[in-house]
C-alpha cells in the first residue's frame, strides 16, 4: 500500500481514526496523502471491528487548507500534465469513495477547512465545526474554480448561499458553517478530544451528546439580499444587482468581487448552474473537464503565483477587468 508519512491511521476502539499530519503546510493534500486515505477507507469496509470513521486534522490552525496547488502550478509551468492529471483524477475519485462509503464518517473539523479539505468532509454524513473552523471555497482568488464536487453541493445549499460562497471565496466560521450546510455539528473545540473518545467508545449517537446549541446565523441579516443578487443569471447582472442594494455588505462583497480572477467568476458562474442538475459523479466529470482547460489559461499560473507562492496578494488578472472578459473565450473552456 503507498503510505504518506502525513497521514496516520490507526484502530481506536470501534473507530478507524484518519489524521492529516502535515500541519506545516496545513495538512494541504498531496497525491501521496490522497492514496494514503484511499486506500485506508478500501481496507475499512471490509473490516468488522471498524463501525465508523472518523478524520481529523493535525494542530489547532488547520483541518485541511487544500490541495498542493503549488506543485499543480510547477508542474503547469512545465507543462507536465501526467502528474496534474493523476492528482484530480484520484482526489476526486476520493471524494465520491466518500460520499458513497457505506459506513459512518465523521470529520472533526477544527481550524482552516478549504478546497479539498471541504472535499474529505462535506460529502461525508458527519461533519463536526468547532468555532475555530474556518470554511471557504477560495478559488477564484487563484484564477480556477471551486471544484472536489462543489459544483455538486454549492448550488444544494439554502437560498443562493452557495453561489455567493463559490464566486466570492468568503470564509464562515463553525457555527456559520452549520447554518449554511457545510457542517451538521457544532461542537466547541474544548469539547473535541472527549467527542472523539466517545465515538471510539460509543459510536454516533455521541455526536448529538457532544454539540452545543448554535448561535444565531451571522449571515441572516444578508441573506434576503445574497438571494437576490446571487440568482443573478450574468456575472455583469450580479454587479448590477448589488450595486442598487446600496448597503454596506453590498460594497463589501462587490469589492471582494472585483479582487478574485474576473474570467474565474465567469466559469463558476456556468458550472455552478450546471451542477444544479447533475449527479456528483456528473459534477466531478464536468470540473475534471473545466480543470483541464482552465488550468491553461494564465490566471491560474498568476494566481497560484500572487496568492500562494509570493504572497503578495495583487495578481495581475487577463483580462483584468470584468468588463473586458469575452463570453467566447469562456465558452470555448466547457467544449
Ligand atoms: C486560494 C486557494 C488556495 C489557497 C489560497 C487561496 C488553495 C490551497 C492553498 C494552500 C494553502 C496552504 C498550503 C498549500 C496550498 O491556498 O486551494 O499547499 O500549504 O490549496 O487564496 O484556492
Amino acid at each position: 500500500m503507498h503510505h504518506s508519512p502525513h497521514v496516520i491511521a490507526r484502530r481506536d476502539g470501534r473507530a478507524g481514526r484518519i489524521l492529516l499530519n502535515r500541519p506545516a503546510a496545513l495538512n494541504a493534500l498531496d497525491l501521496p496523502m490522497i492514496r494514503t486515505i484511499a486506500a485506508t477507507l478500501a481496507a475499512w469496509r471490509e473490516d468488522p471491528e471498524i463501525h465508523l470513521v472518523v478524520i481529523e486534522g493535525a494542530g489547532e490552525r488547520a483541518f485541511c487548507a487544500g490541495g498542493d496547488i503549488r506543485a499543480l502550478r510547477d508542474h503547469q509551468l512545465d507543462g507536465d500534465r501526467p502528474p496534474i492529471d493523476a492528482f484530480f483524477t484520484e482526489e476526486y475519485a476520493l471524494n465520491a469513495a466518500i460520499a458513497a462509503y457505506p459506513k459512518p464518517y465523521v470529520a472533526l473539523i477544527d481550524g482552516v477547512c478549504m478546497g479539498g479539505g471541504i472535499g474529505v468532509s462535506v460529502h461525508a454524513p458527519y461533519r463536526v465545526a468547532t468555532e475555530h473552523a474556518l470554511f471557504a471555497m477560495p478559488e477564484t482568488a487563484i484564477g480556477f474554480f471551486p471544484d472536489i464536487g462543489a459544483s455538486f453541493f454549492l448550488p444544494r445549499l439554502p437560498g443562493r448561499i452557495g453561489v455567493y460562497l463559490g464566486l466570492t471565496g468568503a470564509r464562515v466560521r463553525g457555527a456559520d458553517a452549520a447554518h449554511a450546510g457545510l457542517a451538521t455539528h457544532f461542537t466547541p473545540r474544548a469539547g473535541l478530544p472527549a467527542l472523539a473518545q466517545a465515538l471510539a467508545a460509543d459510536g454516533l449517537g455521541a455526536l448529538a451528546a457532544h454539540a452545543a446549541p448554535l448561535p444565531p446565523f451571522g449571515l441572516a441579516p444578508h441573506r434576503d439580499a445574497i438571494d437576490r443578487c446571487f440568482a443573478a443569471p450574468t456575472i455583469p447582472d450580479l454587479f448590477a444587482r448589488l450595486a442598487t442594494e446600496g448597503t454596506a455588505w453590498a460594497e463589501e462583497t462587490r469589492t471582494a468581487l472585483r479582487a478574485v480572477s474576473p474570467s474565474a467568476l465567469f466559469w463558476t458562474r456556468r458550472l455552478l448552474a450546471e451542477g444544479e442538475g447533475r449527479t456528483l459523479a456528473q459534477c466531478l466529470a464536468a470540473e475534471f473537464a473545466l480543470g483541464r482547460t482552465s488550468m491553461r489559461h494564465p490566471d491560474f499560473v498568476e494566481g497560484v503565483r500572487a496568492m500562494v507562492v509570493d504572497k503578495d496578494r495583487t495578481p495581475r488578472w487577463s483580462p483584468a477587468r470584468m468588463e473586458d472578459v469575452v463570453p467566447a473565450d469562456i465558452a470555448a473552456l466547457f467544449d
